[in-house]
């Protein structure tokens, strides 16, 4: 069993569409327990820094006008196996391939609007994490309904 934490984005198309809630909802229902949360928009040169793999790739200027161009919801969020579990409830990164039942197979249309952002590793969980809080904004704490679904 290992706790991890993980990044979450609710991206400006699922602020725009209204849909944080639901993204939100998923997540809280599959177990995680979110310890941070802010809006925030994202600078030009925080997004480079995010999507810094992709640098360089033809999608990117888009992917970083995009995410530059509405709020996001930013969270940190905790729970067993956590970014597996975050990428497997967001379903595939194109919503087209995404299965029914995923939070994109459900509820996305287009690669360049899929919703929500998940950290792709543990490595990658903890620099995007570092991006986007400080320590202090990161809370602990327990619920009681934990041992419900983790067990005491
Ligand atoms: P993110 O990082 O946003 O959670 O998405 P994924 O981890 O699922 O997918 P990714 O890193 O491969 O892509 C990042 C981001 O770029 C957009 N994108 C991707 C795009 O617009 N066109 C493309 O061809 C690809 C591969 C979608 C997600």
């Amino acid at each position: 069993m290992s706790t991890e934490q993980t990044l979450v984005l609710v991206k400006p198309d699922g602020v725009q569409r209204a849909l944080a809630g639901a993204v939100i909802s998923r997540l809280e229902a599959r177990g995680l327990r979110i310890v941070a949360m802010k809006m925030l928009r994202l600078t030009p040169e925080m997004a480079r820094r995010h999507y810094g793999a992709h640098v360089g790739k033809a999608f990117f200027p888009g992917l970083v006008e995009f995410i530059t161009s509405s709020p996001v919801i930013a969270m940190v969020v905790e729970g067993q196996n956590a970014v597996e579990m975050v990428r497997r409830t967001m379903g595939a990164t194109d919503p087209l391939q995404a299965q029914p039942g995923t939070i994109r197979g459900d509820l996305g249309v287009d690669i360049g609007h899929n919703l929500v952002h998940g950290s792709d590793s543990l490595e990658s969980a903890a620099q995007e994490i570092r991006l986007f809080f400080s320590p202090e904004e990161i809370l602990s704490y327990e619920r009681d309904v934990d041992r419900w679904i983790t067990g005491p």
